[in-house]
């Protein structure tokens, strides 16, 4: 028995929102999870403040599926981002405290290292296709094994994912929402001729990513990966929304490109038909945003059985308590596939001082007892909430999209 005797939800925006749990025992131990959902901060900072902390105080820190069970069935209303979220920092939290109790990393709790290290990805991002290729020389120079590339389309004012701070790529630009502007003709025309020079300039030992952030309809999908098939792409990342999971039948009816989805869903159920279908590749659903740790390893179980691998989110909006946690289920997978790693702020990095580390292409989440990441609640007292949004998006003739 490890009493909880205190908990606090602690928001900080050192350039950026992060909300973060802190949990703490009678032992005088403490954990911390991670509860940033972008954009919405404030509604889980809410849930888990008024709603679930209260039922935290008193119980064993050391029960975390029965607390996990707990805070799923007791909710009544099951699922959803706001509340998945709101799990996954607590059920972190108490990994975190029952590394430290055991005096082990908490990947050596989940089954110990199945691999050496987690090979990561970077993100090369430019407003044309040789600023791109620039930037993507820079990470494989770092020793990076595998790069996203995500280039402006001519004729289009911005595009996702292309940032001014090359290595820190912050979508949540405004306090209130950005509108972009977007043409699937003109991205569908542009995006082949990325990755034909890239192949030309980076060569074929370095696995290429592109992400499609839920443009295309299915059939242009189905198009896209067939004119993609040519530079062996390790994969094409949310081609289409996913809320009907049958659409990815019709993208596999088309081609061999590798798919991934997932970083916006919840639960397992959301990717339940996608993965015993075997519609996808990797599943990209990670321990912030799908319920934690212990969920994320029902999920990579399920997938194991159909050859589908990992691919956890990790963009900059997913603190360095993600980050570490995430790096602990990657180590202790069988079917783990590839990590997203987009680095922090130094002013991030401190506020979250963390024991993971970074080294040719790998991250190693470190041996510290626990998750090995803390807060500095003095640092996080520097930076106040900012109220900050996505942007969204409209077509050329005005009409709402998908961003
Ligand atoms: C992106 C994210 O990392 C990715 O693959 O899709 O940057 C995403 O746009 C942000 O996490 C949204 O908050
Ligand atoms: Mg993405």
């Amino acid at each position: 028995m490890s009493r909880i005797t205190a908990a606090r939800v602690i928001v900080t925006s050192p350039g950026r929102n992060f909300v973060t749990l802190k949990i703490e025992t009678a032992e005088g131990l403490h954990g911390v999870g991670d509860a940033t959902l972008n954009g919405r901060e404030l509604a889980v900072a809410s849930y888990l403040t008024d709603h679930v902390i209260p039922c935290l105080i008193g119980r064993d820190a050391h029960r975390i599926e029965d607390i996990w069970q707990f805070l799923y069935k007791g909710a009544y209303w099951r699922g959803g981002p706001v509340g998945m979220t709101a799990i996954a920092a607590v059920d972190m939290a108490l990994w975190d405290i029952k590394g430290k109790a055991a005096g082990l990393p908490v990947y050596q709790l989940l089954g110990g290292a199945c691999r050496d290290g987690v090979t990561v990805y970077g993100h090369a991002n430019g407003e044309t296709i040789d600023d791109t290729i620039a930037e993507a020389l820079k990470y494989k120079a770092l020793g990076y094994k595998a790069i996203r590339l995500q280039t402006g389309v001519p004729g289009l004012p911005s595009t996702y994912g292309v940032s001014r701070d090359k290595m820190f790529y912050e979508p949540a630009d405004n306090d209130l929402p950005t509108e972009n502007v977007w043409s699937t003709p003109k991205y569908l025309n542009h995006i082949p001729n990325l990755f034909a020079a890239a192949r030309e300039a980076l060569g074929w030992d370095v696995h290429l990513l592109h992400d499609v952030h839920h443009r295309l309809t299915p059939i242009e999908a189905g198009r896209l990966g067939k004119d993609l098939e040519p530079y062996r792409l390790f994969w094409m990342e949310d081609a289409t929304p996913a809320e009907n999971q049958e659409a990815f039948r019709l993208i596999r009816q088309h081609t061999t490109t590798p798919l991934a989805v997932g970083e916006i869903f919840s639960n397992v159920w959301n990717c339940k038909d996608l993965i015993q279908n075997q519609l996808i590749d990797y599943i990209r659903a990670t321990v912030l945003h799908a319920g934690g740790i212990s969920h994320m390893r029902r999920i990579a179980a399920l997938a194991d059985l159909y050859q589908v691998r990992t691919g956890c989110h990790g963009a900059t909006d997913l603190s360095p308590v993600t980050m570490a946690a995430a790096l602990h289920f990657d180590m202790s997978i069988p079917n783990f596939g590839l990590q997203e790693y987009m680095r922090h702020t130094a002013e991030t990095d401190e506020v979250f001082p963390h024991g993971y580390s970074f080294e040719d292409g790998y991250l190693h989440p470190g041996d510290a007892p626990g998750l090995g990441v803390d807060i500095d609640e003095a640092r996080a007292a520097l930076y106040p909430y900012r109220r900050s949004y996505l942007p969204v998006n409209r077509l050329e003739d005005g009409t709402m999209f998908n961003w």
